[in-house]
């Protein structure tokens, strides 16, 4: 049996399997299956060369990465010729764009490197259009511009989250906050913070022997789904924040709330004309709000704070993860920091490598000499 009849023959068992708790095992052992399948397929495809096909090479620069993902024709280029320097083709016809085109969006003080891409296709995550080498770019990017337009984004919605879900990545999601440390004997003993409400003991049990985990102890600090642990299980996993952007607004006219409906409820969606500018000034605040960043001044041990040129780091950085942003030798000649701003109890308060940071704070870093 070829491997895409053998992963439909799983899904079909699955589909005609009734979900409920007698169930639960073998279900959540059938996914295990399906995703071992899946990498199985992929491992064989890189090692054989095939689908290894050229990448697309886009250096990464700014302070963080965003990719805009989406059907041919949505108006991705258009988006990317409005919020930054760059120029890339924009066609009224389908595949405009065939490469990997980056440019950089400065607002508030943040440099986001932004990257066009050729449109998806289904299928995509399994090497059609050159659907491999976009997903490849989504992702090592640290979120996904998703675009929609607005007669034809409800359908297209599913499939782009389907072909992102099959590379691995999950937008908007947290990591499962689980730890696994093997062990040579004892079986499996899991610990739990919090009752888990999708499966018992037993079916994590049944989902590990499919990863050949017999001995190990596991801590579980939130409530995993099926499909999370496996997550877990699987590991290489990006977790990658979305923003879903409905484009071309402008021709729906008086029935824009009559499309809108059509979109389903469980996002959030950005409304913009990038054709006329509408909004724009929204999505790049959205960009950074998403992103979550902050500005750091750094101040040398004898000068003046740097104000022009913040270092723009993901919110919640420590010292010890500034140091190492910076250079290794502030990694490992650190003696103390000195911080002044909101997350100092004091002007120039002494800090460790674990004081976590906020937003325009400015830090001094003492080494040793
Ligand atoms: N009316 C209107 N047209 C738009 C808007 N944004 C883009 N377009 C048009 O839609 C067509 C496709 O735009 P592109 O930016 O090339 O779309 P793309 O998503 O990059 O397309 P591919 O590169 O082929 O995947 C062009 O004719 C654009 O002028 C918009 O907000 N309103
Ligand atoms: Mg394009």
């Amino acid at each position: 049996m070829s491997f895409s009849e053998q992963i439909q023959e799983i899904e079909a068992e699955i589909k005609k399997t009734a979900h409920n708790k007698s169930t639960e095992k073998h279900i959540g052992r059938l996914k295990a299956k399906i995703s071992r399948l899946r990498r199985e397929e992929i491992d064989r495809q890189l090692a054989s060369g095939k689908g290894g096909a050229e990448g697309f090479a886009v250096k990464r620069s700014g302070d963080a990465v965003v990719s805009l993902i989406g059907l041919p024709s949505v108006g991705k280029s258009t988006i990317l010729n409005r919020l930054t320097n760059a120029e890339s083709k924009v066609g009224a016809y389908e595949f405009t764009t065939l490469d990997a085109i980056p440019g950089i969006l400065e607002h508030r003080g943040a440099k986001i490197q932004v990257i066009d891409l050729p449109g998806i296709i289904s299928g995509a995550s399994k090497g059609k259009g050159r659907g491999k080498e976009v997903l490849s770019v989504a992702r090592n990017a640290d979120m996904e511009l998703i675009v929609l337009d607005i007669f034809d984004g409800p359908m297209h919605l599913d499939l782009i989250l389907e072909e992102l879900w099959q590379v691995g990545i999950r937008i908007n999601k947290i990591r499962p906050d689980i730890t696994l440390k093997k062990t040579s004997r004892g079986g499996i003993a899991i610990s739990t913070i919090h009752a888990l409400t999708h499966m018992d003991f037993a079916t994590m049990k049944y989902i590990m022997g499919e990863y050949k985990v017999v001995n190990a102890n596991v801590t579980v600090r939130c409530d995993p789904t099926i499909d999370e642990f496996i997550d877990f299980l699987e590991g290489n996993r990006h977790y990658a924040k979305g923003i879903f952007i409905i484009n071309k607004i402008d021709l729906a006219g008086n029935r824009l709330d009559y499309y809108l409906k059509k979109f389903p409820t469980d996002h959030e969606y950005l409304k913009i004309s990038a054709e006329h500018s509408e909004n724009l000034d929204d999505l790049k605040d959205d960009i950074l709000d998403t992103l979550n960043l902050i500005r750091l001044y750094l101040r040398p041990q004898r000068g003046e704070a740097d104000f022009e040129e913040p270092l723009i780091v993901p919110h919640g950085s420590t010292v010890g993860a500034v140091c190492k942003i910076l250079h290794q030798e502030f990694v490992d000649g650190f003696r103390f920091a000195r911080v002044w701003g909101t997350s100092s109890k004091h002007a120039g308060q002494m800090v460790g490598m674990s004081h976590i940071l906020s937003d325009e704070d400015i830090l001094t870093i003492v080494k040793r000499r």
